[in-house]
Formats: structure tokens, C-alpha cells, sequence
């Protein structure tokens, strides 16, 4: 309390970094991020953060291209209903991998992925993995592997585009009532601009694919309806961008955009519901902890967090605006792990001695709690009472407390809460609710939302009492915006500038980025697998066993380790060229 009265005395609440990315814990009321946002914002304030590590790229571009928001897009995915029952091919960018569909934020409440992903395949569906990992998609799917070389996705999407136009194959008819741009893009990918047609032949130099796998597979997509799925993972690189506005307009060629068991799936099946979740999710608002408002302006895209306190004072580009890095003073974190999620560690860990002071609320000893100053130890979520429910997922559920917090650990609500108090805003965070009037009070305002739709919740003490409650019975199937868009582009028009999707923005080109111009486009770069000095790549994927870094201390995480460290697959022949075999330790 004293270091966070003496900041906001000396420096201002815009000295305090309270951005706190991370996945917490699912529950309403104890969320951890929803919690330290609410403590800073009764104090004054903090400089957030804004997208995620998840698909920051993708959040900011597609809603320039498409007018929606990119989470919406994600959860209108096609429905693998009806891409057994409508689509002939489904190719995966990135996969569809079984060991990241078993999540989603806020909780799940059923997992039914591998009986929807089994109807795709029984419904003789042909799929296609691209993607350098095989087992990137389900291995009962008995999916065509198409091993890419990581990170030139852009280029393959390329020659696809290429290929129709060069065989007159792409909907001129949709490109036309649809879209705008087609034609700033064309001469791009007839290479009248470079000299470097986007053809099969180059996109077969870039990706390692063969120009006739190329050719061929072009053909197969349009010749009946199809479905292209692009992962998470192919934004969260460089020039991330690209892949997302790439697919989208290769899509819009292919004309199958707003057809039920059509289009572009944008990120299927990333985390369960996003591509698993269905047509019935909540048409209604689930209450959460009301964050109140934040009087500080500034803010950082979130990865940027060693950039922004090695360089305070410091300008950057973000999506058409110069944002100035604030000077911080105090870091307060609860519910992430930086020094799991961050990349560079060695920068980070620099970065991070420049803070005055670092506060960490955590349930375990991780890196981040160790790279602390005060260290509040935090309950998990099986030590108190919540609400289980999203806005992802047809359930809610009541989460009772199992045991007694071990040890001296508190509730973040009960850190927060003395902290405020000593801090004269003891009032303003609890509005004198405890824990249990609060997850009552969220409750209500829930069941008052869904009320408001025809929805009806069961009353506390019965929901209290009882077991996960299902609301699919008595939602209906929605109709997804693209779907709305295909049938009436007048009456639902999309949300960018035109109203259409945007292969030629030019809001972004009035931008003046030289790495993300009007148009979608390759950009090359110096590190790609075999160029130059790296003979490998690393592939550092979400990780099998557990979620991000929780759960590492779990027996699932530890019986996977080798000598107690995580698990690198590399190609035998690979391995043999470096001597290096199965179960040794390498660096
Ligand atoms: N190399 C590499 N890096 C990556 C990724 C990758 O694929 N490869 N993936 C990126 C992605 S997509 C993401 S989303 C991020 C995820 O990064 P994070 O979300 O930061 O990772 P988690 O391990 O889930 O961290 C959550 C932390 O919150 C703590 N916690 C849980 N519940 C509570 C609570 O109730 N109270 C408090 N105070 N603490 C709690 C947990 O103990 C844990 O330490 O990582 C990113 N980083
Ligand atoms: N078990 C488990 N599940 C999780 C998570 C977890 O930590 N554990 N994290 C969750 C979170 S927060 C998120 S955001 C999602 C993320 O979902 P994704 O972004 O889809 O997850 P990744 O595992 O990073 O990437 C999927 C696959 O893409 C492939 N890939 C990587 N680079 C390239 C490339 O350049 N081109 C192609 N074609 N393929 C490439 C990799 O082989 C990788 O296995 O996962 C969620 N699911
Ligand atoms: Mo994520």
C-alpha cells in the first residue's frame, strides 16, 4: 500500500503498469484480472494493455478487412455440422489440433470435439493438414499431410490465388457484389509490380510444397464447396498480418464465404468453442465484476512490455496511431505468468529491474512471483466460491469451495480489499458485498439478462445447490453474420468503410506502413528455415500437457518431461545428422 500511495503521490496512477495479461482462473467474481482492474481503477488508475499474446495480429487487422470483431468472426466459424454435411474439402492451416481443443477461457463445460471431428470424417470430408507438425490434426482423421516450410503460409496462399486467375477459375461474380480491391490486388499477384508473378512455381520455391500440389489442390477447392481454416499460430509471427487478410481474400475467391459448410474458419478449433462451440451460445450478456473506469489514457499493445520499460518516453506505430510508452514505476501482476508467456526472457528480465517496486498476487511459486518484490499468495479456485459461466459456452455452473485456503494464502478479492482499505477505497472496491453476495449478485444480473432473452436460469439457492446447468435447449440456432452478409450484402452490410470486405483498405494504406501496405501481400524475411544461418526452427507451440505454465507442477506435465525438462520433437533424420538420440537432453 505505502508503494502504491507513494507512486500515485510522486509519479501518477500512469506509472503503475497493471495490464496483468494472463489466463487466471476461470469464475466470474474471483477472476484475477477482473479483480486487480477493478483495485486500480478505486485508486486512480493504471496504463493497460490491449489485444493478446493469442491473436493480436489477427484482432487488429480483421476488422479492417471484414468489419467484425475478430473473436466474433472466430466463434461463426463453419460448424463442423455442417462441413459434414456441405463441404467436400477442408484444408488446415496449422491444423486442428486435439491438444488445444480441450480449453476455453471462462471454462468448459462439455468436450465434444472428437465426436464432431469424427462426423467430419465419417462424412467423407477430404481433410489437409498443412502444417510442419503431422499430428497438428487428429490422427483418426487419417488427414493428407502437406509439410510446409514455417512462416511462408502467405506464399502458398499466394499460388493458390495465382493458380485461379491463371486458369479463370475465382468467383468474379462474388468478388464483384462482395468485396473491394480485387483489382489494386491483382497486378500485385500477376507480379507486374516486382517483376515476381505469385505463381505456383514461386510459391513451390518459398514453401517447399511442389508447384503441381499447388495447381492441383487450387482446383480441388473451388471445384466444390470448401472450407479453409487458418490457426492462431499463423499470426503470431512476423508480419502476422498477412496470412489473415491472405486467407480472407483467397476465400473471397473461392466464393464460398457466408455458405453454411463454407468459407474461412478462423481459428478452428484454437480453443474448443472457437470452431466447436456450435450455434447456441449465450444470446445474452453473463454478468461479470464491473471493472469501473479507467481514468488513464495510455496503453500498450501487450506484447510490447519490454520495449515499453526499456524506452519510456519512446514512440510506436499501433494500427494507424503514434502511442508515447509511459514512464513506469510499479508493476502489479495477479492471474499471468510473463515469464512463461513473454518472448526474449533475457530482455525481460533487464526490462524488469526497472521498476521501483513489482507486486505479484500468485497461487504458485512461478517465475514471475520470483522476479517479485511482495509476493501476495493468492487461493486457487478450489479454495472459494464462484460462478462458472462465459459468453463461449452454453453452461453455468456452481463452483463450491472444496477446502480451507492452504496455509496464509487469501482470496485476490481479500488482498484487494485490505489494500484498498488502506488506501481510503475500501468502499468504492467491495460496495460492501462479500464473496458470497457477490457471486450472488452476478448471478442475478445474469438470470435478469437472460430473462430479457426468454432464457430461464433456475433460482439461486436451487442453482446453488445443485449441478451444471445447460441453456442449449432453450436457445436457438443463431445465423452468423458472414451467412446474414452472403444473403443481403444491403440490409447486412459489414462494418468496414465500404461495407464489403476490404482486399484493398484504404484506411491501412493511408497508414504508410512499409510492412503492411493496402493490399495483402509476401514480405520477405532473413529468418526462414534454411536461409542464411538457421539451419533449424523452432516450432514453440502450446504445450500438450497442460495450459500455458499452469499446471506444470501437475503429474500430466511432469511424466511427459525427460529429466525434468520439456520434451523437443525433431525429425529423425535431423537428429541422426547432429547425433542426438531419443530421450537425451539437448540445448
Ligand atoms: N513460446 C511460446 N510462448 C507463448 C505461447 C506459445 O505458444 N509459445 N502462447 C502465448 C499465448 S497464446 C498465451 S494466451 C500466453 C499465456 O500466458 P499466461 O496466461 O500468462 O500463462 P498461464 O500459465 O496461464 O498463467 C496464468 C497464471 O495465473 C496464475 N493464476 C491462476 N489462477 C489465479 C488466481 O485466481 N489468482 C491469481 N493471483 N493467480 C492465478 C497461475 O498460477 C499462472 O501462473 O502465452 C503466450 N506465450
Ligand atoms: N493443451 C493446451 N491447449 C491450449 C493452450 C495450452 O496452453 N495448452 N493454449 C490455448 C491458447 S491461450 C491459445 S491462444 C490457443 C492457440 O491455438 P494455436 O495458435 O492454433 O496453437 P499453436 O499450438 O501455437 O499452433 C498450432 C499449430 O500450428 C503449427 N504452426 C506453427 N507455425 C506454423 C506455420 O508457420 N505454418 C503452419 N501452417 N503451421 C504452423 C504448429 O505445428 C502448431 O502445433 O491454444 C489454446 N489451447
Ligand atoms: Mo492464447
Amino acid at each position: 500500500a505505502e508503494s502504491l500511495a507513494r507512486v500515485r503521490a510522486e509519479h501518477g496512477n500512469q506509472a503503475i503498469y497493471g495490464g496483468s495479461y494472463g489466463w487466471a482462473s476461470a469464475g466470474r467474481f474471483h477472476h484475477a484480472l477482473g479483480q486487480v482492474h477493478r483495485f486500480l481503477n478505486c485508486i486512480g488508475g493504471y496504463t493497460a494493455s490491449v489485444n493478446t499474446y493469442s491473436a493480436a495480429a489477427a484482432e487488429v487487422i480483421v476488422p479492417h478487412v471484414l468489419g467484425l470483431p475478430f473473436m466474433k468472426l472466430v466463434f461463426e466459424s463453419p460448424t463442423p455440422a455442417d462441413i459434414a454435411r456441405y463441404c467436400r474439402t477442408l484444408l488446415l492451416f496449422g491444423g486442428a489440433a486435439m491438444k488445444n481443443n480441450q480449453v476455453n477461457s471462462g471454462g468448459i463445460g462439455a468436450h465434444t470435439a472428437r465426436d464432431q471431428l469424427q462426423r467430419i470424417g465419417e462424412a467423407g470430408v477430404e481433410i489437409i493438414n498443412v502444417s510442419p507438425v503431422r499430428d497438428d490434426t487428429a490422427d483418426f482423421l487419417d488427414a493428407r499431410w502437406l509439410p510446409i516450410r514455417p512462416n511462408t503460409d502467405v506464399a502458398l496462399m499466394l499460388g493458390l490465388a495465382h493458380t485461379l486467375v491463371a486458369e479463370g477459375l475465382h468467383d468474379t461474380a462474388f468478388l464483384e457484389r462482395y468485396t473491394v480491391g480485387f483489382e489494386r490486388f491483382l497486378p500485385y499477384l500477376l507480379g507486374e509490380f516486382d517483376g515476381r508473378p505469385k505463381d505456383a512455381d514461386w510459391a513451390a520455391s518459398l514453401t517447399e510444397i511442389p508447384a503441381a500440389t499447388i495447381r492441383e489442390l487450387a482446383r480441388q477447392l473451388v471445384r466444390e464447396r470448401s472450407v479453409l481454416g487458418i490457426s492462431w499460430s499463423l499470426q503470431r509471427q512476423r508480419y502476422g498480418e498477412q496470412s489473415y487478410w491472405m486467407i480472407t481474400t483467397l476465400g473471397a475467391m473461392l466464393g464460398h464465404i457466408g455458405m453454411p459448410g463454407g468459407g474461412v474458419g478462423y481459428g478452428y478449433g484454437c480453443i474448443h468453442n472457437m470452431g466447436f462451440g456450435g450455434r447456441r451460445l449465450p444470446p445474452y450478456a453473463v454478468a461479470a465484476l464491473p471493472q469501473g473506469q479507467n481514468p488513464v489514457a495510455s496503453f500498450i499493445p501487450v506484447a510490447r512490455i519490454t520495449d515499453m520499460l526499456e524506452s519510456s518516453g519512446g514512440e510506436l506505430d499501433y494500427n494507424g496511431r503514434r502511442l508515447t510508452f509511459p514512464d513506469i514505476k510499479l508493476i502489479y501482476w495477479a492471474g499471468g505468468n510473463p515469464f512463461h508467456h513473454h518472448q526474449d526472457l533475457h530482455r525481460l528480465r533487464q526490462a524488469w529491474q526497472k521498476p521501483d517496486t513489482v507486486i505479484v498476487n500468485e497461487s504458485m511459486w512461478t517465475a514471475t512471483a520470483r522476479h517479485a518484490d511482495i509476493v501476495f499468495p493468492a487461493t486457487t479456485m478450489l479454495e472459494r466460491n464462484d460462478l462458472g459461466a462465459s459468453g463461449h459456452d452454453a453452461y453455468v455452473t456452481p463452483m463450491r469451495q472444496v477446502r480451507q485456503p492452504y496455509a496464509q494464502s487469501r482470496n485476490d478479492y481479500d488482498i484487494f480489499t485490505a489494500l484498498a482499505d488502506r488506501l481510503g477505497a475500501k468502499d468504492v472496491f467491495t460496495e460492501g458485498r462479500d464473496e458470497m453476495q457477490w457471486v450472488r449478485h452476478l448471478y442475478e444480473t445474469t438470470r435478469r439478462n437472460a430473462a430479457a432473452k426468454g432464457i430461464t436460469l433456475p433460482e439461486f439457492p436451487v442453482f446453488w445447490a445443485g449441478e451444471q446447468f445447460s441453456i442449449e435447449d432453450q436457445v436457438e440456432d443463431a445465423r452468423f453474420s458472414l451467412e446474414l452478409f452472403r444473403e443481403d450484402p444491403q440490409a447486412h452490410p459489414l462494418g468496414t468503410p465500404s461495407g464489403k470486405i476490404e482486399i484493398f483498405s484504404a484506411t491501412i494504406a493511408s497508414f504508410g506502413y512499409d510492412d503492411c501496405i493496402g493490399h495483402p501481400c509476401w514480405f520477405d524475411r532473413d529468418e526462414l528455415l534454411g536461409s542464411g544461418r538457421y539451419p533449424l526452427h523452432l516450432v514453440s507451440n502450446q504445450p500438450r500437457t497442460r495450459l500455458h505454465s499452469q499446471y506444470d507442477h501437475g503429474v500430466t506435465s511432469r511424466e511427459a518431461k525427460i529429466q525434468g525438462r520439456e520434451a523437443a520433437r525433431m525429425n529423425p533424420a535431423d537428429a541422426a545428422a547432429r547425433g542426438i538420440g531419443s530421450g537425451q537432453v539437448v540445448r
